[in-house]
């Protein structure tokens, strides 16, 4: 269960957050706003904190890539964007009162949108953000879990584009992922059309999920969850999506 979880707000330059592709449509920061709004409300009674932006971090809302939270302790990362590295020091300075602080150290580098905990284990996806040291620095710190290193392909941007967890070990995936990459843990598939879609935020009591895409929100509700749908058309443009809008702990 979701207890606590950490926002950024959205700085005006979010229009200049990094995009693999202009998009067809700049940012509607207005837009973004409502939609970050529906957001947070989708998190019900957890307990929210609320960072104040930074007009020089174009992409700060992105907030879960500047930490990765398990156990009682905080990793705080160094993201593989050279220009998000700026976007650490008040993610940890928020996260001390509530957490145990690990600083990620030069060379590593590591996004946290590439680390999935599911089925008792950590994943980590091998990226253009998270390099091995990164990886190395990910394990040395939850030392207890068994870290399994996947290699993702150049158009992916992070593992959790792909695939994200439901709860209870089950995985919401792309139908084009083989099953024995994630070690046979079950998989609710969802059509290759709907890549976007797999990334959705488990609250253990319902599941955040992206409000374009019906055939993954229907295949969400046959599956027996109790879906959140929330508008991403605006952070899309930037390349983001539902989980790397927050970091979560319980
Ligand atoms: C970036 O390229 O870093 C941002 N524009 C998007 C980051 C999205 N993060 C995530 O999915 N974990």
């Amino acid at each position: 269960m979701v207890a606590r979880a950490l926002f950024r707000a959205i700085p005006d330059s979010f229009t200049r957050a990094i995009s693999r592709e202009t998009p067809a449509h700049p940012i509607d920061v207005a837009r973004a706003r409502d939609h970050h709004a529906a957001y947070r409300a989708a998190f019900g009674d957890a307990q929210q904190l609320l960072v104040e932006t930074d007009e020089a971090c174009p992409d700060c809302v992105f907030v879960e890539d500047t930490a990765v939270i398990l156990d009682g302790k905080a990793l705080i990362t160094r993201p593989g964007a050279p220009s998000r590295q700026l976007e650490t020091g008040p993610i940890a300075r928020a996260l001390a009162p509530h957490l145990d602080l690990v600083m990620m150290e030069p060379p590593a580098t590591l996004d946290g949108g590439d680390v999935m905990v599911a089925g008792g284990q950590i994943w980590v996806g091998r990226s253009a953000r998270t390099n091995d040291a990164g990886i190395d620095a990910l394990a040395r710190v939850f030392g207890q879990h068994r870290v399994t290193v996947i290699a993702l392909p150049s158009h992916v941007l992070h593992l959790k584009c792909v695939v994200t967890p439901l709860g209870d070990g089950v995985l919401l995936a792309d139908e084009s992922l083989s099953p024995e990459l994630f070690a046979r843990l079950p998989l609710v598939c969802i059509p290759a059309a709907e890549t976007y879609a797999a990334n959705v935020v488990d609250l253990g009591d319902a599941v955040i999920a992206a409000a374009e895409f019906p055939r993954t929100l229907a295949a969400l509700a046959a599956a027996g969850y109790r879906v959140r749908p929330v508008p991403t058309t605006e952070v899309q443009k930037a390349d983001g999506s539902l989980t790397c809008q927050s970091l979560r702990w319980s």
